[in-house]
Order: C-alpha cells, then structure tokens, then sequence
C-alpha cells in the first residue's frame, strides 16, 4: 500500500476531504479517512465514501473514443478522427442552421464543475447558446425569487443558528450542509437549540427534531400561508428589521389577510395548535437557518414555496447576522443571477440563470419547428436517466442530427451518441467544485490527480482544447505569445493575456482554453504548470478585484493577493480558506436595486395569487403519491454505477406504510405493481412506519442499465423517470414535480 493521498469523495456536493491508500499496482483505492486538514470537512465523512473504488474502477468504462456505426453497434476510432468528425458535424449545423441549434447540457455534477468552465470555450466557438444541467431541475424556481427578492443566492448558517428548519430536505443522508451529522447532533444536544423538519415522511432528520410537521405530500404552500399568517396574527413579525431593510411590505400583508389559517392547516394535514408553537418557535428565536430543498422544489408550487419559505425567514429577521440567512463569497457563482430575460426557441419557457428548464428539451427536439435543437453536446451528466420521462427525453436524443457525450462510463446517455469521447475520471486529473458556499469562512479546494489515467481517455480541458483548435477559432500567434510572456515572469503573463483579451472581446469567452494551453503544458500542478487547474488563474484574479476584503481577510493582500490566491489553490492539497467575512457583509452583496430586500414582485404576488385560488383536488386513478427519487444510504445519482457499491437494500425499494401495505396485504420483499400515468413497474416493497397513508418512495438514481455495450443489459432496482413525466411540471421555473407523482400500487 502506497502512502496516505489527499483529495475528496464526490459521491455529494459536500465534497469532504479525504485521505485514501492505494493498492501496490496503484489501480485501487483500498483504504479511506477524514481529511483532518480540510477546512469544512475537518476529518468527517459518511459510509459512502468508503464506496470510492466502485467508481473509480466503475463498471462499463469507456477507453477510446467511439462512433455510432449504422448498425447501432460501436467502433473504436482515433481521437484525431474524433475531433476531427465531432468538430465538421457541428459546423455543418451552426453553417446550415445556426449555431443556436447546438444545445449543451451537463458540465459538472458533485464533484467536478471544471469541465463545465473548458466547455464554455467550445460553445462559444460554435455558437451555442442554449444549455441547461442538473440545477434547472432543482434549484432554478429558488434561483429566480433570490433574484426577485435579494439579486443574489442565500444560504443559511447552521453552525451557529438557534432554530434550525429544514423542508423538503433530509441532510442526515443527503447532506449538503458541512459535517451534516455533527451539526445535527449538536443542535439536538443543545437544550437553547431548536430543530423544525417539515417533510411528510419522518426521516432520520425528523427522528431528532423538536418540531416535525409531518403533512401532507404537497401542500407545504398551504402550510406556509398559515405559518406567514400566523406571523401577522400573533404580531410575530420583527418590525423594526422589516422597516429599516425591507419594501413591499403592505402587498404582502393584503395577501395575507384573505389566509384561513385553519382551513390552510386542514389541507396540510396538521394540527393548527402545532403549526403555531412551530412558527413561534421560529419567530421569536434569536436567528434560524433554513434549507429548502427537493422536498419543496420538485413538488407542487415549488417556485412559490421557495418564495413563501424566504418571507417566513426574512419576515423574522433572519438575514445578515449570525445563524441566519447570509450570501457567500464566489469564485463561481453556479447560481447565476436568478434573472430570467430569455426564453427558450420552441416552446417559449422561461430560461432562468442562464438555463433552459430540463423538463421541456424534448419538446424543443421532438418537433418540425425551424428553431429546434438538432445537436446536443453531453458532458458529465447522465439526462437519459435523470431527467423525466427518460421512455420521450430517448427518443428525442436518438431524434438530434449529432449528438455527442463525454463520460467515463457507457450510460444511458452516452449509448444514444453518435460520438463518445471518453474522460479521464475525477482522480484522473487536476479536478474541483464550485459548491464552496460557507461563511463568513468559506474555502476551495482543488485535488490532485490520484491515479495515472490509461491509455485513451484525456480530461475535458484537453477535449475542449482539441475541440476550439479545430474549430479553427484562435489566433495563429496568441498562444506562442502568450508561452512567451509566461517565461518571462506571472506579471508579463498578466499583461499579454490582459491586452490580448481586450484588443479582441471574442476572445474573452476562449480563455479557459487558452489559459489551459498556456499554464499547463503537461503534467503537475507547480508554480506555472496547473494542469486542469488552469483556468482556476483567472477566477483568482477576478475574486481579488472583486472582493478584496475578504480575501484580505483570509490573508492575501496587496497587489499580487491574486498571484497568492491563485498559488494556493495549487498547492494547498487539503483546500484553504480564501475568504473570510463578517456577518454584515451579506448586507453589501445584496443585489437588489436599491439595496433592499423586495418582499413582493408582481410576478411573485401573480404566481401566489394563482396557488391561493388552487385547490387540492383527489384523483380516484390514482389515489396515492409517489415521491420518484429520494436520498437514501447508499444513493448518489448515478455516479456509481455497480449496484454492487450499495451494502443494503441494493435494489432500492418502495416504501409503503404500513397502513397501505395491510390494505393491500402486502409485507417487506414483496412484489407489487406500481403503475402511473407515466409508466408501470413490477417492484420490491419495503413495508416502513417512517411512511405516511397514501405516501410512497422511490430512491433516485437506481435502475442503471450496466452492460449496455455488449447489449446483454443488466438492470437493478426501479429507474424512478420510467414513472415520472415531463408535463408534471411547475408553471413557472418549469422543474419537475417528482415529489409529486400520482400513482396506485396493487399487489401481484
Ligand atoms: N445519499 C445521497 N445524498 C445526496 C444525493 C444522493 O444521490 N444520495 N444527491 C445530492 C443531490 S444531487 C441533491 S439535489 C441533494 C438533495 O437532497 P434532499 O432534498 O434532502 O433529498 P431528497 O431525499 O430527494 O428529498 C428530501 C426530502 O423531501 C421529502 N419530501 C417528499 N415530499 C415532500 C413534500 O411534499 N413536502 C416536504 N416538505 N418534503 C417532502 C422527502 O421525504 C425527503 O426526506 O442531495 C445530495 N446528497
Ligand atoms: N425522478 C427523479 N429524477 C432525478 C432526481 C430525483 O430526485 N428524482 N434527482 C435529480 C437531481 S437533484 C440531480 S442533481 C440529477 C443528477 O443527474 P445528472 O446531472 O445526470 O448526474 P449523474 O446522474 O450523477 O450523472 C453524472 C454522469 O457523469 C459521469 N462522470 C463521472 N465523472 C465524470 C468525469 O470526471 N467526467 C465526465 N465527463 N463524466 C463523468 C458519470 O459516469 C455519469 O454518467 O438527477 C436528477 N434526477
Ligand atoms: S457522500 Fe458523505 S463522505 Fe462523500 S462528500 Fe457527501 S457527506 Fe462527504
Ligand atoms: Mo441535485
């Protein structure tokens, strides 16, 4: 065994530090630690990430590029043919139908977000600008009421809150807040310390709550009506903050007035006198942190209870002191600005962040109309089995003139490719994420390659490179120019690549690949050779124009705070803290006109106007609801692919409670037969009391077809999107409601 090597597990966007050993052969990890040294993570992990080696040896591999013959079948090609083919198969399309008709999803998923930075090079050289990735199916309805309200993205302090709530979202087997099940136990531990978990099913999160609304799936918007009219009720509203810092406040309080709030309780399912000891719980706390999450943004309504869940927050002070709410130095900021100025060519939706709604690409693909996608480039991402539907959203990736994947693996996705171009994996190369979201201390981290790659696969930044060269977009000199001024010091660099990019703004949207040329001509990371982490240099140099002080903070200062920000990202293996604030600081990031929060909008009093004038109607079809993809022990997308990596319920059962499951005579490792409007599957039941009447649950990222390239397909476990389809979706941000999936079960 090999000595102990830094990186970090990328089975969840915590992306924990960690120390591994490999085998003698260097092909295996074989044994794995807490990184102690890890600014956020601080030593903890969680059973999975002893899991690594199923993906990093993962099933069905993908060694050398391929190319789509007539017959269905693969053939090995050569990475020149490749690039070559890939490169005049685009053009053709940009020259014979513009560049606007090469769509491009992925770019990164929980532990690589590097890619996605390479390829926006290569977009730019063709032309494309329509693109959409895993947050357009989660997280674009919070985007847009953040930019509404705030002009920015929030998160919530749980270090430090007194009130923790947390709805729709289960962080004990999810995660998504640093070292989870500490600061779990620790809120829980602490008598002064409160806990509020609203979800319909009682998780191991709720099982430690003071408070667990345990409602009715789908009607949190209800429950939080009454929650904001129980605030005006029982004067629990913090005035003084919502004057000095909030417009708008009149609009809200006209809504409220029409809330019945004993009727908004019924329809939850909750004890009225519940709900109010919660809310007051809430309100009268020195601060709480919240977190929204699936729960809530795949359900009905979602865009307004995203809205509705921040004036319950903001209406109690909650934001800009500590254990509140804050907004977090960026690097990048992968939430965009929550604007939604565009809309999508064929069926109009609203494109937000910069990102087309996941639920509605088949629809532009699967139509005559003269502005539809004809090409897709997929990268890090697996939307045939993770996006609704999966039986359409096929059909419309086997429909596209060209489509191309890069990936790892043989997916779902990547079977359907005219081309494949294989990566290298995430402890391949240089790799990072940009879900850094922590305050006032917040780090980065970007790893060291673990492994010697094999033969054939190269990273993205390579790719791209390869990619944007044969689109023949550059500037026969600017590279040789530009090695050139690196040689002679990291100042004549700054200046060449400044002046060059300035003299040609076209130019400006190139320089990750340009960089990556520059700074990383082969092999590690050092002073100016970065690897895939080049285009980290001017992400450096940004951060230090725009946030000084609290870079300053993390102590890089002066005129080259940029030079040492950018130097430690590279040499600092267990990550750093680059940024440190105080808590007022979330106060100067706000983006909002007039440095307010906006607690209403016209369009965010349309949309709630149009949810109070709803009602909860029964389907007698389908009397249950399924929540299509839940966070379980041994779930995590479909990063691995072996169902092998699971230690228990391998196959991803369904959860029915136990009052369904006597009616239907029905006992755990049975079969039965779940039927929706989308599809129908013969599954396994897990009888469990955690469930609610009429609740059901499915894992995500189960039922991954392995195999898929000798054709003898091998499939474990239920793929939830067999069930889901992608009309289901919110009005407005257009994300799935898979939390929300009509369905009836009967035994077999
Ligand atoms: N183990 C594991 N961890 C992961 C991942 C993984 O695949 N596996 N994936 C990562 C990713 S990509 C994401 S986005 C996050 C997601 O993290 P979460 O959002 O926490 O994950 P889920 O389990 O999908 O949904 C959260 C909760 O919503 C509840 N819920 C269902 N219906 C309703 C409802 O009507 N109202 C309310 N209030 N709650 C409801 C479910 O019971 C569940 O407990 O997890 C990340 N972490
Ligand atoms: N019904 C239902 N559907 C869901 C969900 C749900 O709860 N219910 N959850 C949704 C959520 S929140 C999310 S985030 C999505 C996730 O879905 P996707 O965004 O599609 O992500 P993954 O399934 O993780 O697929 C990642 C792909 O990247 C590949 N890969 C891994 N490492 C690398 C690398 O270094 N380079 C390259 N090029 N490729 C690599 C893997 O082999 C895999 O094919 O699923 C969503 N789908
Ligand atoms: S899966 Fe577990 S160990 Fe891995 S990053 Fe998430 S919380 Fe950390
Ligand atoms: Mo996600």
């Amino acid at each position: 065994m090999t000595d102990w090597k830094k990186s970090a597990c990328i089975l969840c966007e915590n992306n924990c530090g960690i120390e591994v050993q490999l085998d003698d052969a260097q092909k295996h990890i074989v044994r794995t630690r807490g990184d102690e040294a890890h600014p956020a993570s601080q030593g903890y992990l969680c059973q999975k990430a002893s899991r690594l080696d199923y993906y990093q040896n993962g099933k069905d591999r993908i060694l050398s590029p391929l190319k789509k013959r007539a017959d269905g079948s693969f053939e090995e090609i050569s990475w020149e043919q490749a690039i070559a083919e890939v490169a005049e198969r685009f053009t053709r399309l940009k020259d014979d139908f513009g560049g606007k008709s090469i769509f491009y999803y992925g770019g990164g998923g929980q532990g690589n977000h590097l890619p996605g930075a390479y390829s926006s090079a290569t977009r730019k050289a063709l032309g494309s600008s329509y693109r959409s990735n895993a947050l357009a199916q989660e997280k674009t309805g919070e985007f847009w009421v953040n930019g509404q309200m705030l002009g920015t993205m929030v998160r919530g302090d749980f270090e430090h809150c007194e009130v923790a709530v947390f709805i729709g979202k289960n962080p004990w087997q999810s995660h998504g807040i640093p070292r989870s099940r500490i600061t779990l136990k620790d809120i829980q531990k602490d008598p002064s310390r409160k806990m509020v978990v609203i979800d319909p099913v009682r998780t191991e999160t709720a099982d430690m709550a003071d408070y667990h609304l345990q409602l009715k799936p789908g009607t949190d918007a209800w429950l939080l009506n009454a929650m904001i009219a129980i605030m005006f009720e029982e004067s629990l509203i913090d005035t003084a903050f919502v004057v000095r810092h909030c417009d708008e406040f009149d609009a809200v309080k006209a809504m409220v007035e029409h809330v019945n709030i004993a009727e908004h309780c019924l329809i939850a399912g909750l004890d009225e006198a519940l709900v109010r000891a919660t809310t007051r719980c809430i309100a009268n706390a020195g601060s709480a942190a919240f977190f929204e999450d699936l729960g809530v943004q795949m359900n009905r309504h979602s865009t307004v209870v995203s809205y509705l869940e921040k004036l319950v927050w903001i209406l109690s002070g909650n934001f800009g002191k500590e254990g509140a709410q804050y907004i977090p130095a960026y690097l990048q900021n992968i939430a965009g600005s929550g604007k939604s100025n565009r809309q999508s060519p064929v069926v109009c939706a609203n494109i937000i962040s910069g990102l087309v709604p996941c639920n509605v690409i088949a629809d532009e693909i699967l139509t005559d109309h003269p502005n539809r996608y004809r090409g897709m480039l997929v990268e890090s991402a697996n939307p045939a089995h993770s996006l609704a539907e999966s039986g359409r959203f096929k059909a419309a990736l086997q429909s596209l003139d060209t489509l191309v994947v890069i990936d790892i693996a043989m997916s779902e996705t990547a079977v359907l490719a005219d081309y494949i171009l294989p990566a290298k994996t995430q402890y391949e190369k240089y790799e990072a994420t940009f879900f850094n979201f922590e305050f006032p201390k917040n780090y980065f981290h970007l790893r060291h390659p673990l492994f010697e790659a094999p033969n054939g696969p190269l990273s993205e930044a390579e790719i791209h490179a390869r990619l944007v060269e044969a689109l023949n977009v550059l500037p026969e000199n600017l590279i040789p120019d530009l090695r050139e001024a690196k040689a002679k010091g990291a100042a004549e660099l700054k200046i060449a690549f400044m002046t060059s990019m300035q003299s040609n703004p076209k130019l400006a949207a190139l320089a990750p690949v340009v960089l990556y040329r520059v700074l990383a001509n082969g092999g590690g990371a050092t002073d100016n050779n970065a690897g895939e982490g080049s285009v980290l240099w001017p992400l450096a140099q940004m951060f230090a124009m725009r946030d000084a002080e609290s870079l300053a903070g993390a102590g890089f200062e002066g005129k080259n705070a940029g030079d040492e920000l950018y130097a430690a990202m590279l040499s600092e293996k267990s990550g750093f803290v680059f940024a440190i604030d105080d808590y007022a600081k979330s106060w100067k990031r706000l983006q909002s006109n007039n440095g307010r929060i906006q607690l209403a909008t016209p369009q965010l009093l349309a949309l709630w106007q149009n949810m109070l004038n709803s009602s909860v109607k029964e389907n007698s079809e389908f009397p249950l609801v399924l929540c299509a993809g839940e966070r379980r022990a041994y779930t995590a997308n479909t990063i691995n692919r072996d169902p092998a990596w699971r230690r228990k319920d391998v196959e991803g059962a369904l959860r029915v409670s136990t009052h369904d499951a006597e009616r239907l005579g029905l006992k755990t490792n049975d079969k039965a037969r779940l039927t929706t409007a989308g599809g129908s599957v013969e599954t396994t039941i897990e009888v469990s009391e955690r469930m609610q009447t009429g609740h059901l649950s499915l894992p995500n990222g189960a039922g991954l077809d392995n195999n898929l390239r000798e054709g003898k397909v091998e499939r474990v476990g239920i793929a939830a999107n067999q069930l889901t389809l992608a009309s289901n979706r919110d009005d407005f941000a257009g994300t799935p409601l898979h939390k929300f999936v009509e369905a009836r079960l009967e035994a077999i």
